[in-house]
């Protein structure tokens, strides 16, 4: 099977937005047979269509994918959902959209999906992302209207970041758990807030593997490392709010960062409902915390 190039024009306007166009990408790239590539800057929109609506956060994103169009297209659905899309009416208020804008040369006009977009080069919310990400840059910058004060770029975001994710080696092993999403495409589109808030707790590294048991964090010759966890977390809660933080892209699974699942504190790699405790810590700041992974070998 062949990789097709395709972009995807991503949208919301409810809530954290930030938190649903990251939520997004993120689980675009956990797609079977698909790969995001690149990401563009982040512009906050006036709504087109619907008027007495918040302003739009948008972006656009490369991807590679093996999926046929309407694959792809029921995946992204699912996305939307499982970001709790509110859809009450067309053009209306959204917390996430995700639309196919093209798929490498394809055509096709069907009722339920249209390839490329039948709007987007009306659109300058689409466009002027869409220029920062495709590869031919000459047909869409003939085709932006410049003079369109509507699109405005972002200032960079700040971010709270599990340092392993960008690739320090600060994980219980000594390891990063480098992840290209993190460490190369967002890099440059937001500030990096960098934490780990074992090794800010006083825990070496490397040390030996923790988990989390209740309210305690045992490690696996049994001594309790519970006071130094909470004080990484101490740390690292401090650090986001004195930088405002909004959204954290953690770790998945860690004692400290895991968000919805962690390990069972067994040292069976057991996964069970549950958070880190410095995710815990940054929810109930009301921090909206996304589990970012290390990439597949
Ligand atoms: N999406 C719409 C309708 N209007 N306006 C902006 N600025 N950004 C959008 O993403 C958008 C919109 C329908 O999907
Ligand atoms: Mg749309
Ligand atoms: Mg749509």
């Amino acid at each position: 099977m062949r990789w097709t190039r395709v972009y995807l024009s991503m949208g919301s306007n409810i809530g954290n937005k930030y938190y649903y166009l990251l939520g997004g990408i993120f689980a675009i790239s956990q797609l079977k047979k698909t790969k995001v590539t690149a990401v563009s800057k982040f512009y906050s929109t006036d709504p087109v269509g619907y008027l007495d609506q918040d302003e739009f956060l948008n972006c656009t994103i490369e991807i590679k994918t093996q999926l046929l169009p309407y694959e792809l297209l029921r995946e992204l659905q699912r996305i939307e959902l499982k970001l709790k899309r509110v859809r009450k009416f067309r053009w209306g208020p959204r917390t996430l959209d995700i639309d196919i804008i093209s798929y490498g040369n394809f055509k096709l006009n069907n009722k339920d999906l249209v390839i490329p977009h039948p709007r987007y080069k009306e659109r300058n919310f689409v466009l002027i992302p869409l220029l920062d990400v495709i590869r031919d840059k000459s047909y869409i910058s003939s085709i932006i209207d410049y003079s369109d004060k509507s699109v405005r770029v972002q200032k960079k975001e700040k971010l709270l970041i599990s340092s392993c994710l960008v690739g320090k080696k600060t994980s219980y092993k000594g390891t990063a758990n480098y992840n290209y999403i993190v460490a190369e495409l967002l890099k440059d589109r937001f500030e990096f807030i960098e934490t780990c808030p074992e090794v800010e707790g006083g825990l070496s590294i490397p040390r030996l593997p923790a988990e989390r048991n209740a309210n305690k964090v045992i490690n696996n010759e049994g001594i309790d490392v519970t006071d130094e966890f909470e004080a990484g977390a101490e740390k690292a809660l401090e650090k986001a709010l004195k930088n405002n933080i909004k959204l954290a892209l953690l770790k998945g699974k860690s004692p400290s960062c895991g968000i919805d699942t962690i390990y069972d504190g067994t040292f069976n790699h057991n996964i069970i409902p549950g958070n880190g405790i410095t995710a815990d810590k940054l929810l109930l700041k009301g921090i909206d915390i996304i589990e970012v992974n290390k990439d597949e070998q």
